[in-house]
């Protein structure tokens, strides 16, 4: 299927699904979970949406746009759930559009970050979880491009996180051990 991306404003132009994350889906995701159910009572705002173009199965690609809305749940940026790979055996390449974010990358006992803004290229590699984060006043727009049969597992970070969480501090961010984290 023939298709566009828009490199200023990050529109997919036939994407194939849609999945909204509302404050509501990401309840156990942040720290704060008091703010979390307030800011659900207040409206329910979308945190992230994802519209992707799946090409499943093996030797297949896939790409999705990212869009993580600015802002937070207590004093946590807004940011994506975070997966593994279901086969974990399968790398990604993350480029940004626009927005600044951090993607947060976790291997056993192992962490890396890098930042995503505008034509940055993250490789995330295999077996790696990871998950992004809007620490900008803006959308953070980025592309994702992944094998067809990588799968997303979702189920390990739910109920572990990641080691590092990424809250605000004098206007800017700061990267901070997650006080609820464990092996
Ligand atoms: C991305 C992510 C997307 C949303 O396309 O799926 O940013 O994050 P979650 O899937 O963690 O909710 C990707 O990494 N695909 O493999
Ligand atoms: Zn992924």
């Amino acid at each position: 299927m023939k298709n566009s991306i828009d490199f200023q404003t990050g529109l997919l132009e036939n994407y194939l699904e849609k999945t909204v994350r509302k404050a509501s889906d990401m309840r156990g995701f942040f720290q704060d979970e008091k703010a979390l159910e307030e800011m659900i009572s207040q409206g329910d705002p979308t945190i992230y949406e994802v519209y992707a173009v799946p090409n499943n199965g093996e030797g297949e690609i896939s790409y999705a746009v990212t869009v993580i809305h600015p802002g937070k749940v207590g004093k946590e940026f807004f940011m994506t759930k975070g997966h593994y790979h279901e086969i974990r055996n399968r790398g990604e390449l993350y480029i940004g559009i626009r927005g600044k974010g951090l993607i947060l990358m976790q291997k056993w006992a192992e962490m890396k970050i890098e930042n995503i803004e505008r034509g940055n290229i993250v490789y995330v590699p295999p077996c790696w979880a990871h998950r992004s984060v809007n620490v900008g006043s803006e959308d953070l727009v980025f592309l994702a491009i992944y094998p067809g049969d990588a799968g997303h597992d979702y189920g390990s970070i739910a109920e572990k996180g990641f080691a590092k969480i990424v809250v605000e501090e004098d206007g800017g961010y700061k990267i901070i051990d997650n006080p609820k984290y464990h092996e």
